[in-house]
């Protein structure tokens, strides 16, 4: 099975990276976005997304002329399609991403083609999307119906990559591969076997499917019981980081970190994908994403209390709060859905004082946060603050010497207390 032309719709945090390391294969890839100014960013050799190196891949990947970016979906032999699935309000899955890219695909489908389904999805979404293609082009034999003599070839393979190490991640790791037959399995094999060295392991498109939330739903449960813990911990007049410290020296016992909420786009969105299927029944990972989702007001209530025992005690009035950290994860520059955002933000509504970050990883703030707060350096963060209020464990934080003589400290992550 050979595949000259590859088209990967959504150029996203994963399609993208996708498109480039395919590319870099030296095959010929069409990026298909609704996007204008990101298609317009990418055919400039440049990126509109934050990831280390995903720059030079791609720029050497349009200027070679291997790949190239459109709004307008084209012929290929592959299509990946990696475009959002968010929730609505309710906790539902939002499919309609997946279902505009699957009507917005099948006009160019000839026989032959493959079509993989990479977003994270809901069990029974590959199906969906192979029913909206198979309604647009019923002159096309599908999976559904024809089984594995179809015309076109479908597969489910959740990407699983860290944000941070993505191109790293994309090769390297392991890849789960659901087609809804055994040949759509096979041609999505030999397709990624062009660039991915991990083990390609073969399962049918609702394993997939599952696999992907179960992985991020073990995580995000495991999180919340360090969340959890925290939260005893604190009532109990524990340290919780030498508690977890001294449990993980168990030889089967492996205890997550504590910290400020569960933040970006996967851990924190998955699990409700299967709570919203079978909501009786996943109750363990219900309430995992709740206690999750509580924490950032547990923290606030702790600044809170900050301010209130020093205005009672010191007669303090002017107090300067200082959050160490806005990204959603250490080493990061990525703010997006991220619990400290939301606590920051939530702080100086409150207006409990004057409110500064320190955030090393960003030049400036974003526009929506310039009105709550002030972008400081660490040294003068760490001289103005009166409460110190510590959110992501970056090496710089964590390699730094501080004095915290006189300040009240909220140390969400452990490494300054
Ligand atoms: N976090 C903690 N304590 C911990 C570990 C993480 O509070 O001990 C927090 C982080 O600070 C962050 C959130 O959890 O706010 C998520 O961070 P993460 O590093 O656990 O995961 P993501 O969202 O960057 O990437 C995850 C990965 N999934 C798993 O590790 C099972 C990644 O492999 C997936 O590809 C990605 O989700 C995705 O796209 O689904």
């Amino acid at each position: 099975m050979s595949f000259e032309t590859i088209s990967v719709i959504g150029l996203g945090y994963i399609g993208l990276p996708t498109a480039a390391v395919f590319a870099s294969r030296k095959k010929k890839v069409i990026g298909v976005d609704v996007n204008q100014k990101a298609v317009d960013t990418i055919n400039r050799g440049e990126i509109h997304i934050v990831e280390p190196d995903l720059d030079m891949v791609v720029h050497a990947a349009v200027t070679e002329g291997y790949l190239r970016a459109t709004t307008a979906p084209e012929a290929a032999d592959a299509f990946l399609i990696a475009v959002p699935t968010p929730f609505k309000g309710d906790h539902e899955p939002d499919l309609s991403y997946i279902e505009s890219a699957s009507k917005a695909i099948a006009p160019v489908l000839k026989t032959g083609d493959l079509v993989i389904l990479e977003s994270t999805s809901p069990v029974g979404a590959t199906e969906k999307m192979a029913a909206w293609l198979a309604a647009a082009r019923s002159d096309l034999t599908f999976p559904q119906s024809h089984g594995s003599e179809s015309d076109i070839r479908i597969a489910h393979c959740p990407e699983r990559v860290l944000p941070g190490h993505v191109l790293r991640e994309l090769v390297q790791n392991d890849r789960v591969i659901g087609g809804m037959t055994q040949r759509c399995s096979e041609a999505a094999v030999a397709l990624y076997k062009t660039f991915v060295e991990g083990e390609c392991i073969v399962t049918n498109a609702r394993t997939a499917e599952m696999c992907k939330l179960t992985e991020n739903s073990f995580r995000d449960v495991n999180i919340a019981f360090a969340n959890e813990l925290s939260v005893i911990c604190d009532k109990l007049n524990i340290n919780v980081w030498e508690l977890i410290e001294l449990a993980n020296r168990h030889p089967r016992v492996n205890i997550l970190q504590p910290g400020p909420g569960v933040g970006g786009h996967c851990i924190a969105v998955d699990p409700w994908f299967i709570v919203s299927e079978t909501p009786e029944h996943a109750r363990l990972i219900k309430t995992a994403r709740n206690v999750n989702d509580s924490k950032p007001a547990w923290v606030i209530e702790k600044v809170e209390q900050a301010v209130s025992f020093r205005k009672k005690n010191f007669g303090e009035q002017d107090l300067t709060i200082a959050c160490f950290g806005l990204a959603f994860k250490p080493n990061i520059d990525d703010l997006r859905e991220s619990p400290s955002v939301d606590i920051l933000t939530q702080l100086s509504r409150r207006k409990l004082g004057k409110i500064i970050c320190i955030e090393p990883h960003i030049a400036s703030l974003p526009e929506n946060l310039r009105a709550h707060c002030e972008l400081v350096s660490l040294d003068d963060g760490l001289i103005a603050a009166d409460i110190v209020l510590l959110l992501v464990d970056h090496s710089v934080f964590r390699a730094k010497e501080v004095d915290l003589t006189g300040k009240t400290v909220i140390d969400t992550k452990g490494i300054w207390v």
